[in-house]
């Protein structure tokens, strides 16, 4: 294995990634503060904008660069041939690039970079960063261009690529002098981080990248902003919250963003509020605590589905109310006479999805904080007296019902497999912070995603789709997890359509020791949809079959991957633990489980509608 590649496996978190000794010899710049309010190279010094553009990344904390080298953009490449600050990843589709980027953000809250060439280079990023988009998930992406001097006349690779990126960036722009660059950068990080995070597209003709500019002082665009709330308006929603005769907390993925997750629980307690967490806001109360109570909509279980139709008042903190969490229908949304009370820090978002009586807008985390005051308040006045509900009790009784229910499935010795035998064998086999993917698909999306089939202790220890729900995302992002946390484990649930779209990381995991593993639940379709055929379209199957299935755990096997088919629910738990025992080694693997066609019940309710309307 190349020396380089594993010593870039060293964590992005901990000490800066050693390359060779030769390169560490190269190295000859001055130390440079990485801190977001540092300021950098404080004489101006004349260097190539390749060069300049190297040591922004360096100024604004970037510690990892996804990509794949062409001709366009080796000026960038070859100022990092001198650095040890910043480590980059040899994708090996650009696809890949924008899905590490993408949960690099998500597991650090951090913005990442794609480097990639002109033209294709570029276009094979749009599905990712789309779901960077959708998502809410911070990221700078540079690209290459044809020349400035052969704008529109041929030149190799020449599209209009910024337009392409427009409607899923937050800014795309194409820069056409080398000296606006670090301005460009500067602009870039801002914008990515700040209110909504998405990401941010620059196009960088070839030639600019070698011309010389006078480079500094650089000042980093610094930490995103956190707005506090409107403070009659926390107020009033205070005052909602402690006259509330049932209470319920939403926290979505800007629960996560915001780092609210300990403020959500002291305020969930503060008021005996039960907590619904959406998919991308797992992690957001400990599953274990009592007032953890499942998902919405796809990821519901009868316990949240009764507790959101009973709330007389809703707290959704950062969550968007997207189709597969309420289908817009009663009986997935609010009652219509709960108030619903909707904090985000996006003003686009408020009232969008569902009608929302008193919006706030801000960061989660500081809206959070301040309730939590505002409610002290009034309970220092006596004005209500705040204290442990009693219904909490029962819903423990009612999540260990169906944690018994789930267990009793996954206890069954019949093939082929029932997929809950495999999500229950990972979860008793991890440590509570390990990482973990979720993928696209009925049986990976509807069971992990599902409280009490699958609990989550820390918040940004998943990496998951936002409502853009591209295939293969999670999947192909799952190698960053070991990179963010080397010392946690980490395993994807994926499908085996969606898994089909991604088999190019396989090698990538490999070459830089990446232990991740990737769970396979293979049922030989196109599961969801092929589900929409059957309940709602009168069994009319169409290509959602797979009649030629590859073997997986070959592929995984030339790709230098470890790899295994499981057939047998006995076998389950030990390959399983072979699997895991082989990351520890830095050695990826692949579990190819030949699984049943079972569904969860909420599955059955979110499809009902499709293909009637
Ligand atoms: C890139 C992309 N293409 C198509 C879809 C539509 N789609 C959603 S789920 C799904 C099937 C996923 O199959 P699989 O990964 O095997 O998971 P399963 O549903 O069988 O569990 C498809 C085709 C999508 N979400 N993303
Ligand atoms: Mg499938």
């Amino acid at each position: 294995m190349n020396q380089n590649r594993r010593a870039a496996r060293s964590s992005v978190r901990g000490d800066e990634t050693k390359k060779t000794s030769e390169r560490q010899a190269k190295a000859s710049e001055p130390t440079v503060a990485t801190s977001h309010l540092a300021k950098i190279s404080v004489k101006p010094r004349v260097m190539t904008a390749g060069r300049a553009i190297v040591e922004i990344l360096k100024a604004e904390g970037v510690r990892a660069l996804y990509g794949i080298p062409g001709g366009h953009v080796l000026p960038i490449y070859d100022g990092l041939y001198d650095t040890n600050a910043i480590s980059h990843f040899l994708v090996r589709h650009e696809q890949a690039a924008a899905s590490m980027a993408a949960a690099y953000a998500q597991l650090t809250g951090e913005a990442a970079v794609c480097l990639v060439t002109a033209g294709p280079g570029a276009t094979n990023l749009v599905t990712n960063v789309a779901e960077a988009f959708v998502g809410a998930l911070p990221m700078v992406i540079l690209a290459g261009r044809g020349a400035t001097a052969t704008t529109f006349r041929g030149a190799s690779q020449e599209v209009d690529t910024e337009l392409i990126f427009r409607p899923i960036t937050k800014w795309a722009e194409r820069i056409d002098r080398a000296d606006l660059i670090p301005d460009a950068l500067h602009e870039a990080f801002a914008v990515a981080r700040n209110g909504k995070p998405g990401p941010v597209y620059l196009d960088l003709p070839r030639d600019i990248l070698t011309n010389e500019i006078s480079f500094g002082p650089y000042v980093p665009a610094g930490p995103r902003a956190q707005p506090r709330g409107e403070p009659e308006r926390i107020t009033a929603a205070a005052e909602l919250l402690a006259r509330a005769r049932d209470p319920l907390i939403i926290a979505g993925g800007g629960t996560i963003a915001s780092g609210a997750a300990a403020a959500v629980r002291d305020l969930a307690e503060q008021l005996s509020a039960p907590v619904i967490t959406t998919l991308a806001g797992r992690g957001a109360i400990d599953d274990d605590h009592p007032l953890s109570v499942g998902g919405l909509g796809a990821h519901r279980n009868p316990l949240s589905k009764r507790l959101l139709a009973e709330a007389d008042v809703i707290l959704s903190l950062g969550a968007r109310f997207e189709e597969m969490e309420t289908n817009w229908r009663p009986g997935f949304v609010p009652s219509p006479s709960a108030r619903v009370i909707q904090v985000d820090i996006d003003p686009a978002e408020i009232g969008r999805s569902v009608p929302a009586q008193l919006g706030i807008i801000g960061d989660i985390r500081a809206v959070v904080d301040e309730l939590f005051v505002a409610l002290r308040a009034r309970h220092d006045l006596g004005s209500k007296d705040i204290r442990p509900n009693a219904k909490i009790r029962d819903y423990g009784a009612e999540l260990n019902r169906m944690v018994v229910e789930i267990a009793e499935q996954a206890a069954s010795d019949a093939k082929p497999i029932h997929p809950l035998r495999v999500i229950c064998a990972v979860r008793q086999a991890l440590p509570r912070e390990a990482t973990v993917a979720i993928d696209v698909g009925c049986l990976a999306q509807h069971m992990v995603g599902s409280l009490p089939a699958f609990p989550v202790h820390v918040p940004r220890s998943l990496i998951v789709p936002s409502s853009f729900y591209g295939m293969g995302f999670a999947g192909s992002a799952l190698p960053v997890a070991r990179q963010v946390y080397p010392d946690r484990p980490a395993v994807g649930f994926i499908g085996d359509g969606s898994f089909q779209m991604m088999l190019h990381v396989l090698p990538v995991a490999a070459e830089y020791g990446l232990g991740v593993t990737w769970c396979v639940l293979n049922d030989g379709a196109l599961g969801s949809i092929r589900d929409i055929q059957e309940f709602g379209m009168g069994n009319r199957i169409i290509d959602t079959d797979f009649y030629v299935q590859p073997d997986f755990a070959k592929i995984a096997q030339a790709c230098g991957c470890y790899g295994e088919r499981i057939t047998d629910p006995t076998d389950v738990k030990d390959a399983i633990a072979r699997a895991l025992t082989e990351n520890e080694k830095g050695i990826p693997a692949v579990l190819d489980f030949i699984v049943a066609r079972a569904r969860m019940q909420q599955t059955y309710e979110h499809y009902a509608f499709y293909g009637r309307s």
